[in-house]
């Protein structure tokens, strides 16, 4: 298996057998790789893991490792000629490292000499030219230390991936339903009779969903899959944990493809419930739950006036379905009684983004949808603890109620005003705006957009602090002063605390809160503990005297649970419940009570205009997505073998008859320009690849697209950049062709 080999090439035999085992267990640690949920109710297959969670342990596993002398043997300026994939593949960081104004290398500080430089730039400068971003992997209780750090600072500049990613989900969903999460449970994935899987690529980036779908088809329920590519993991699905299976070459998990247009959805989404209300016409209380609608929402009628006509030719155009195509999957909806609606950065990245996820919630409700065995609305989260996360306060637009629990906890003051999120943290870099950019794991030099003028913004920075795992862009691209502070990943032991060895929790996409604990080995004995960064941090900025009691966190954090028991809701008895052996769920009131918590105490429909991508004549709509060999900006192999790639990265995905008409043939190589708002952005030498795309339509690989990404290209009332919307041409390029 490429897992396995993969593993004990980095990490040895033992290693790898002994983490292997203890992922996603009970006592275990939580699998980096994403935010699907393990069963809370269920048995546990011994190997509770997927081929690419095994790589992302064996990418942390790893006994390679980039000491002193390898910072000492190469200068910025040569590893700025590096590619990320060798970057990452030098192993995990042994020591902090600095690199000051003028310097060609980084080279060693000791810890508490990193930890005054932090406090001595912080204090020198006002809260609001400090930024803090979060990568998602940051466990709960780092998550709350870090956000009280930031606000105890006096910012609410708390950037973090989510920005990126699910941002628009929450936008839609807190005013609609009430809460920023998803409504559903593992069990709920295998009673549905009906799910909808849309703009989502479970194969490759939440394998473990595959099994949930298998079962759910076993259990007589039917599968849709919506998205511009033939994703193979939903296509056809070789379960690794089932030889049998591996052998007679898979089964097929969607019953039905919808190969849209990307940006289509808005209009799918509204023509399903003109279809709905149109069968509900025909056959009154067939279709539409008026009990339900009644008594729990608002907005019923003026989305039934709305939807009433519709245009079925800008339909087309729009989806590039046709109408009998909408029209079967409207039929399977119509019959179901239990429907959920599951959806990732297919829907999230796009201009009109948050208003195709309400057209979601409109679809559920109006079936009534919520709070019953098998239904509801199911974004599927990335970082496996990106959720958690912003549960515990990662937040730059926090609500009163979070910071008046703050400063009654804690007896400090926290600002009021909001902070920037990470598009407009670009911006901040480049207006200048960024004294102290303090980074809490991740790689926001590749994962945001317009990456040059990101990299030239971040160059000018007054200090960029780095606390990660292996060596990424970020540390290249650094500011004015830069330290790198090498910190434990989720599967090394963290046992060098006064009260004996700690554990953390994250809470997945279903909100399970369960423990995480690690316990091999770190590489090198000079690797501190998230948590116990971010007190010394505050410590040195602070001084003796402050009211927050970090030290006290750092050593046993029991501690901070305890904070946390008093500060959020739903953390009642954290310490104890965190013992249980499979955690515990928080409180969702549409799936515990069909009730909706937003401000008028109903679920609300919503009209939208309709609204999608056309590209100009000569141009297409491209759409950035990950390969099956990497996570995120970082890489595991340059293959992509789902889809048939090899050994390459730049490449774009056309149609073969967009390819034709365009005058291009496969694997001719061009230069991809990006036009918005009458300006281009251009990035050169990708190789074209004919492929099954929705016609009109393009794909390329995140991060190597992303300075095509206008940093105002982006989707209304969530910020989050439009990596899914951009409006591209080809022109040759004009090298010779590689091999
Ligand atoms: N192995 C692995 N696992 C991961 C990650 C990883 O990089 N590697 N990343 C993690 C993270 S942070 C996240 S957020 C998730 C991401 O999980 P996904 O959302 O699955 O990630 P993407 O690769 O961006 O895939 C988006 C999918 O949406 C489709 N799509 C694009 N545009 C449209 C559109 O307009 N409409 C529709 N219907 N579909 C569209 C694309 O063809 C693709 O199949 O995965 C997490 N898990
Ligand atoms: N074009 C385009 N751009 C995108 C996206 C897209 O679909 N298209 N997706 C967006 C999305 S969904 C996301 S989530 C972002 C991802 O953005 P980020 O979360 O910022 O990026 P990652 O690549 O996940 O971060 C990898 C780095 O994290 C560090 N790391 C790994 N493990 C640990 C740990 O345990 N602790 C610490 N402290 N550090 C650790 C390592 O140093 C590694 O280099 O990118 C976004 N950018
Ligand atoms: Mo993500």
């Amino acid at each position: 298996m490429v897992s396995m080999d993969r593993g004990i090439s980095q990490a040895g035999v033992g290693r790898t057998v002994r983490s292997m085992l203890r992922v996603n267990q009970r006592g275990g640690f939580d699998c980096p790789g994403c935010a699907w949920p393990e069963s809370i109710t269920g048995a546990r297959k011994p190997a509770e893991f997927c081929e690419n969670g095994a790589k992302a342990i064996a990418e942390e596993n790893t006994l390679r490792t980039v000491t002193p002398e390898f910072w000492a043997r190469h200068s910025i300026e040569e590893l700025a000629g590096k590619t990320e994939y060798w970057l990452g593949n030098q192993g995990r960081i042994t020591e902090p490292v600095v690199i000051r104004e003028g310097e060609t290398h980084y080279s060693p500080i000791s810890w508490t000499d990193a930890f005054d430089l932090i406090g001595e730039h912080i204090r020198a400068t006002t809260p609001d030219r400090c930024v803090f971003y979060t990568s998602g992997r940051t466990a709960n209780e780092t998550a709350f230390m870090y956000q009280l750090f930031a606000r105890s600072v006096g910012t609410n500049n708390l950037p973090d991936c989510s920005n990126m990613c699910h941002e628009s989900s929450g936008s839609a969903l807190n005013p609609t339903i009430g809460i920023g999460k998803g409504t559903v449970s593992l069990e709920d994935m295998h009673r549905a009779e009906l799910i909808l899987v849309v703009g989502q690529n479970p194969g490759t980036n939440h394998p473990r969903m595959l099994s949930a779908l298998a079962e759910c088809r076993e259990n007589g329920g039917r599968v849709v899959a919506v998205n511009p590519l033939p994703e193979a993991g939903l296509m056809k699905f070789k379960d690794p944990q089932d030889p049998g299976n591996l052998l007679r070459g898979g089964a097929q998990i969607a019953d039905e493809f919808l190969q849209i247009k990307v940006g289509g959805d808005l209009a799918l989404f509204q023509a399903l419930g003109h279809l709905l209300l149109e069968e509900e016409e025909r056959v009154p209380g067939s279709v539409v739950d008026h009990d339900f609608i009644a008594a729990q929402t608002d907005g019923f009628e003026e989305y039934r006036e709305a939807r009433r006509r519709i245009s079925w030719e800008e339909t087309e155009t729009a989806t590039g379905l046709s109408r009998l195509e909408i029209a079967r999957i409207a039929g399977m909806l119509a019959k179901s009684k239990a429907t959920i609606i599951c959806w990732a950065l297919g829907l999230t990245q796009q201009p009109h983004s948050v208003n195709t996820l309400r057209e979601i919630i409109n679809l559920l409700l109006l079936q009534g949808n919520f709070g019953k065995p098998g239904a509801g609305a199911c974004p599927v989260r990335g970082h496996s603890n990106v959720q958690g996360d912003r549960t515990m306060g990662i937040w730059e637009k926090p609500k009163e109620w979070l910071l008046e629990a703050i400063d009654r906890e804690f007896g400090i003051s926290s600002p009021r005003h909001h902070g920037v999120d990470s598009t407009e943290t670009l911006e901040a870099f480049e207006n200048d705006d960024v004294d102290v950019f303090v980074s809490m794991g991740g790689n926001f030099a590749l994962a945001c957009s317009d990456t040059e003028a990101l990299e030239a913004g971040m160059k000018r920075a007054g200090l960029t602090v780095h606390i990660s795992t292996k060596p990424n862009r970020s540390h290249i691209v650094h500011g004015r002063t830069s330290l790198i502070l090498p910190t434990l990943g989720r599967t090394d032991r963290d046992d060098k605390h006064p009260g004996g060895t700690q554990f953390l929790s994250v809470e997945d996409s279903m909100s399970v809160v369960h423990s995480t604990q690690g316990r091999l080995a770190p590489v090198s004995e000079h690797l501190l503990a998230e948590p116990v960064i971010i007190a010394r941090m505050a410590q040195a900025t602070f001084g003796d005297g402050h009211p927050v009691d970090w030290k006290a966190m750092a050593e046993d954090y029991d501690v901070v649970r305890d904070h946390i028991s008093r500060v959020l809701p739903g953390f009642e008895n954290f310490n104890e419940r965190i013992r249980h052996k499979n955690g515990f769920v928080l409180p969702n009131p549409p799936r515990d009570t069909r009730s909706f918590a937003t401000d008028i105490g109903k679920g609300r429909f919503s009209v939208s205009p309709l609204e999608y991508l056309q590209a100009p004549e000569g141009h297409l709509i491209l759409q950035t997505m990950r390969s099956h060999d990497q996570y995120n900006t970082t890489f595991y192999g340059l293959d992509d073998r789902y889809r048939g790639i090899s050994n390459g990265r730049r490449v774009v995905l056309v149609h073969p008859e967009d390819l034709a008409e365009l005058g291009y043939a496969d694997r001719d190589l061009v230069d991809v320009i990006s036009t918005f708002k009458g300006t281009e952005r251009r990035a050169d030498k990708f190789r074209l690849v004919a492929y099954p795309t929705a016609r009109g339509c393009a794909a390329a690989y995140f991060p190597e697209a992303n300075a095509l990404v206008h940093r105002e290209l982006v989707a209304r009332e969530s910020n989050t950049p439009g990596y899914k919307a951009m409006t591209v041409r080809f022109v040759p390029h004009g090298e010779p062709q590689l091999s």
